[in-house]
């Protein structure tokens, strides 16, 4: 697996990603930044902590479920590649046409009808089409968002999907004749969809929530303490979030549910019920070792990556930060174009695009509207911190001033004095 970069072809109405050639047009917005980092696969180099994180999911896969004479029944996909249609990413999985996820200010595209895959989702009905009933796809998947510790343009998922029959649902309760996985005539309430028999509901629903709790245990240990929360997803129903607690708050590390079944029958699967779970490969390991920053995943520190090289990857690891360097606090505040085409997340992909790792978190200030121009302006406020070296205050207002030099010219907004 090598790390291919992408490059802008001559006549600039082209972009290579991948070794491939896609034609760019008015909708595309996938940034340098983020074409750098496209075939980096982190989860699958070598002593990574997502590498290992993504091996202990798969071994707990391979043990949980396996056929009678003991063989795996999950087969795993973690080199598929991340750009997908806007078909596989939103309109095979039932996502409405005007549903936010979609939009330019949400997704990275890289033209109208093609981006970097939202969540692993997206290759659900490939698979299901070609004939599989229980898959792992683990992958990057890229969203545009804010810049905190939390947070990065680009994550890791896995999912998980599993199809059953009636009578692999039911093989083990007596008397199981007059169970049935479909139900005529029925109407959708909050436990189950129309076309459902609530007993297959909620057998699926008990085995979906004892793996994954099972797999949180297998991870954290028994003393974790977790909780379910109920959710909504365009592609499941009924749909719930998987919540640990940590550092005294409640943090999401998966969303889960039973699948619509309308996805099965689109995909040649009608005679089947189904169960699928989408989990933050990041959110996983960050609890885990205590690491303290989502950037630390990209960093090419040995300090950071030494920490993980050993020959166990169920060994406990702890992460201690190498050295802390000094932070450099500086806002911004800029009025914003009247034609309202402004939005938060085009500015933090252009904080990214010019200050790289040096930024460690942007956080919103304020939004001021003038009373008499009714102008709108917002202040942010811009940490610089790098990981591995200290940043001289020199470096940090360059930065700075082009930050707000690109803004006015890319964003048309006006910075303030
Ligand atoms: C999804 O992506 C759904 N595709 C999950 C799913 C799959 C539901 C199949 C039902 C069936 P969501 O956007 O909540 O859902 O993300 C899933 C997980 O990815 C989250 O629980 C979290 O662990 C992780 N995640 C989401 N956003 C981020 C982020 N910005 N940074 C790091 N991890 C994230
Ligand atoms: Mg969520």
């Amino acid at each position: 697996r090598s790390l291919s970069t992408a490059t802008r072809t001559e006549t600039g109405n082209e972009l290579i990603l991948l070794d491939r050639k896609y034609s760019i047009d008015k909708w595309t917005n996938i940034t340098e930044n983020i074409i750098s980092k496209v075939g980096r696969n982190l989860h699958v180099t070598p002593h990574h902590p997502l590498s290992h994180i993504r091996q202990r999911i798969v071994n707990y896969f391979y043990m949980q479920f396996h056929n009678r004479i003991g063989s795996p029944i999950f087969s795993v996909y973690d080199n598929i590649s991340p750009i997908v249609s806007v078909d596989q990413n939103f309109d095979s999985l039932l996502v409405p046409k005007d549903h936010p996820s979609r939009q330019r200010s949400e997704c990275y595209y890289i033209n109208h009808d093609t981006l970097l895959r939202s969540h692993c989702t997206a290759h659900q009905k490939d698979f299901i089409s070609m004939g599989l009933n229980n898959f792992l796809v683990i992958g990057d998947v890229y969203r545009r968002d804010e810049i905190d510790n939390r947070h990065y343009p680009i994550f890791h998922q896995v999912d998980a999907v599993r199809l059953c029959t009636a009578d692999e649902l039911f093989q083990n309760v007596n008397n199981s004749h007059d169970l049935k996985l479909f139900e005529h005539r029925g109407v959708e309430t909050n436990e189950k969809q129309a076309c459902h028999s609530l007993e297959a509901t909620k057998m699926m629903e008990h085995e979906l929530k004892n793996a994954l709790t099972g797999l949180a245990e297998t991870l954290f240990g028994s003393e974790l303490k977790c909780r379910w929360v109920e959710q909504y997803f365009p592609f499941t129903h009924p749909s719930w979030e998987l919540e640990v607690y940590h550092q005294d708050e409640w943090l999401e590390v998966l969303g889960c549910g039973i699948m619509r079944q309308q996805i099965l029958q689109n995909s040649g699967a009608g005679e089947r019920i189904g169960w699928a779970f989408g989990l933050g490969l990041e959110r996983l390991a960050m609890h885990l070792y205590d690491i303290p920053n989502i950037r630390l995943f990209w960093s090419n520190d040995s300090g950071f990556l030494n920490q993980f090289k050993v020959e166990d990857i169920n060994a406990t690891i702890k992460y201690k930060p190498i050295s802390i360097y000094p932070q450099c606090k500086n806002d911004i505040s800029f009025w914003l174009p009247e034609d309202r085409s402004y939005s938060s997340n085009d500015f933090y992909d252009l904080v990214r695009e010019i200050g790289g790792d040096r930024v460690e978190q942007v956080i919103f200030k304020d939004e001021f509207v003038h009373p008499e121009s009714k102008r709108v302006s917002h202040c942010y406020s811009i940490i610089y911190r790098h990981m591995e070296r200290t940043l001289s205050k020199r470096e940090v207002n360059n930065v700075h001033k082009l930050i707000g030099k690109t803004a006015q010219e890319q964003l048309n907004v006006t910075v303030r004095a």
